[in-house]
């Protein structure tokens, strides 16, 4: 017999969408104990978290995020509202006992995400962060073949996450979808937005980050503030890169820039080892690239005249996911990665062991995102503590 959780999702954008298609979703493909139910969204427009809820299969809405976490009918609050918002919403929804899940990058600061982390911790519900890039197939499979020792000591950990949305100077700041464009809403720019997402994956394959430097630029100086109808300083860093030293001796270099004409979402990483590295590509989804060089067992070079990069269709049943989606060779998409993260966490509940990536790991992304950016101010080399 399975178990209803109410869910009550505050947003009803990119993220809103993304969600709540896993919430319908998971449990035709993940039977678990808890099955989601989609008691309520929330916005303030009236309009259209009504046109929301009808489209998405939500019994009610509501107008008011205090009125959504004060309803008894609800489980678990969904965070998909704009960065400056979870902080408040966290604190509401831990005293009222709610478990929480919270869009990416879990707060503006390191000073919010440790009263978020210390606020769910006290409150012992169970919280995620939808890091939604670890549930790709192909990632999680990167992770396997880290923990399989394949990659052997590693070396080199590089990371591009590129998109070119915002290179028109006519693109607006604020307002909805583009509040990513507004520091006040958003906390930064391609740091907070893209890069948490390569740090979360990079910490998750290679360990902590211990030391940064960072430079960042901002290429479009002012721009129209649809909030308030002038033009007004752009607040945000357009481009940032980073040198990270790894805890475990490897170096990484990152960058993410929204001015890579051509990248839409452009998400890379390589990994590289003495006895092995893997490459992946967002692009290209359903591959996973590996090189084999050693015996991860024996560490003995493999000797072959056919040595060579593997491109592996990450679609057959023995696949992180896969067991649960169509027969090998038919591919699963963006959506399903959502849909993965929430069945991680449903069998969470189910096990009691907490899903990953917690608040705590979000506090500690948000960590490498504050001192890439404090250092990108001096150009001072900076620890991560
Ligand atoms: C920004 O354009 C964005 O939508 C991010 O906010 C998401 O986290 C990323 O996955 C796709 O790009």
């Amino acid at each position: 017999m399975s178990r209803p959780l109410n869910i009550g999702m505050i947003g009803y954008g990119f993220m809103g969408r993304a969600h709540s298609n896993a919430y319908r979703q998971v449990s035709q493909f993940f039977p678990r104990e808890y099955r989601p139910v989609l008691k309520a969204c929330c916005a303030r427009n009236e309009d259209k978290i009504k046109a929301f809820a009808q489209n998405w299969g939500y019994e009610s809405y509501e107008t008011d995020w205090h009125k959504l976490i004060a309803r008894d009918d609800i489980d678990l609050i969904d965070i998909g509202s704009p960065n400056n918002t979870h902080l408040e919403i966290v604190l509401e929804a831990t005293k009222r006992g709610k478990m929480i899940l919270c869009e990416k990058p879990l707060a503006m600061n390191v000073a919010e995400a440790e009263q978020m982390v210390a606020a769910v911790e006290k409150a012992g519900r169970p919280n995620m962060v939808w890091f939604n890039y670890r549930r790709v197939p192909a990632i999680s499979l990167a992770k396997q073949v880290v923990d399989e020792g394949r990659i052997g000591r590693p070396f080199h950990y590089r990371a591009l996450y590129l998109q070119d949305w915002t290179i028109s100077e006519d693109v607006p700041q604020g307002g909805a979808a583009l509040w990513r464009l507004d520091v006040d809403v958003a906390g930064s720019g391609v740091t907070g937005d893209l890069l948490a997402h390569s740090i979360d994956t990079a910490e998750w394959l290679n360990g902590p980050i211990q030391r940064v430097v960072a430079a960042t630029e901002t290429f479009v100086k002012q721009r129209m503030h649809q909030g308030t109808g002038k033009v007004e300083p752009v607040g945000i860093d357009d481009a940032c890169m980073f040198l990270a030293l790894f805890a475990n001796g490897s170096m990484g270099t990152f960058e993410s820039t929204r001015y890579a004409r051509g990248r839409k979402n452009f998400n890379t990483f390589e990994l590289n080892g003495d006895k092995g590295s893997v490459y992946f590509d967002l692009e290209d989804p359903q591959y996973l690239q590996y090189f084999k060089y050693a015996d991860p067992k024996t560490g003995q070079k493999i000797e072959s005249h056919l040595t060579g990069w593997q491109k592996v269709h990450v679609t057959n049943p023995e696949h992180p996911y896969m067991n649960r989606w169509w027969v090998p060779g038919c591919t699963i998409g963006y959506e399903h990665t959502f849909i993965n993260a929430l069945a991680d966490f449903l069998e969470g509940l189910e096990t009691g062991k907490p899903t990953q990536p917690d608040f705590r790991s979000g506090l500690r992304t948000q960590k490498v995102c504050d001192a890439v950016l404090a250092s990108a101010k001096t150009g001072q080399w900076l620890d991560i503590k």
